[in-house]
């Protein structure tokens, strides 16, 4: 590919998963008509291999996502009622709630959590996020295309019970049956939400991870996504934990210091090209970058995000070949997240049942 040299996945790798991940990769000949092609897509330095393409029905998609290893399910029809989705239809049956939209000054949107800036005083965004009707939102997405300039706008919302009827006809009609089993072979925790992504050609979601299992649902247009294991946490410089941009990666894709991020020179990518119907298994701690094609029109996708428990973390960092920097990042998390909310009720006094 040209956007970035893709290399075949390694069969000299020994290990279980890696190897079921190669010759899946091999398995799979590029003979579809994908809908896209390499124009539309970024160009980056580093190599990438290819994310297998597996019918959910086959057992190697099994091992891989056993073995927390990305992988593209082609027929799940995990969203397939929302498969009609379009704007249009959108706007005529999401409802009246209210909706976050980012507005960029640019085609990149660099998460950072609102929560943090109080830590970083001198941090200032690169956009902003507005509270918008979706009749707002596509108006505002009509005018930003018309002025052809640098700004975008992304919709990112969690669905939630605003949305109307036949939204949520179409929601009861995702595939529960194939995915809540998913969740229970593997002893995931709740699904804690559905996102709904909305955003324009050529946006991109720079590099983060997320602390949550997600299969990545694509509705409308083609997204590219890259993804890189947790063991390349070192190659990729996340911001510090206390940090708006806490779990985003500082280096700029586009134009990386070397200078300021030398191991990025050995970041090497896994990456798929998703299109409507296809799912996305992205593990938890799985670096991930994406971006909508150029000239590739709206694209509309669905993510369901899963917590894990506790000791599945404590196991993901025995299993994984990471540095103590990474496991010391990951268990500050546990401690704030889990024990930081009980530490923070005895100091505000609200712990204090059977106290006299
Ligand atoms: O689709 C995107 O632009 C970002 C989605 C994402 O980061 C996620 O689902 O975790």
């Amino acid at each position: 590919m040209a956007a970035a040299t893709v290399a075949e996945a390694d069969p000299a790798e020994t290990d279980g998963a890696a190897a079921a991940s190669a010759s899946a990769a091999a398995a799979f000949t590029d003979l579809r008509d994908t809908g896209w092609n390499e124009s539309q897509l970024r160009q980056y330095t580093f190599l990438t291999r290819q994310i297998p393409r597996l019918s959910h029905t086959d057992p190697r998609a099994e091992v891989l996502i056993n073995n927390e290893v990305p992988v593209v399910l082609t027929d799940t029809n995990l969203v397939y009622p929302a498969l009609k989705w379009d704007i249009p239809y959108l706007q005529e049956n999401i409802g009246n709630g209210d909706f976050s939209v980012y507005i960029a000054e640019n085609h990149k949107f660099l998460y950072y959590d609102e929560k943090k800036m109080a830590n970083f005083q001198d941090f200032v965004p690169k956009s902003r996020r507005i509270e918008m009707k979706f009749s707002e939102f596509v108006d505002k997405m009509h005018q930003t295309e018309k002025q052809g300039g640098k700004e975008r706008v992304y919709l990112q919302q969690t669905l939630n019970d605003t949305v109307g009827r036949k939204i949520v006809v179409d929601f009861l009609g995702f595939n529960w049956n194939w995915i809540n089993k998913q969740q229970a072979k593997r002893n995931w925790g709740p699904l804690t939400s559905n996102l709904l992504l909305i955003g324009m050609e050529g946006n991109v979601t720079p590099a983060h991870y997320d602390e949550q299992q997600n299969f990545f649902a694509q509705i409308k247009g083609h997204k590219r996504c890259i993804l890189f294991p947790p063991d390349q946490f070192d190659c990729l410089y996340p911001y510090p934990v206390h940090h708006p941009c806490d779990r985003q990666s500082q280096v700029d894709f586009e134009n990386p210091d070397y200078d300021k991020f030398p191991n990025f020179t050995n970041a090497v990518g896994y990456e798929a090209v998703v299109g409507p119907g296809d799912v996305l298994y992205i593990p938890m701690y799985w670096w991930h970058h994406i971006e909508s094609l150029l000239n590739g029109g709206v694209t509309i996708t669905v993510n369901f995000w899963y917590k894990v428990c506790f000791c599945s973390t404590i196991s993901f960092i025995c299993k994984h070949d990471i540095s103590s920097h990474q496991s010391t990042n990951i268990v500050f998390k546990i401690f704030f997240q889990q024990v930081g909310p009980l530490l923070n009720m005895m100091i505000k006094g609200r712990y204090d049942h059977g106290l006299s």
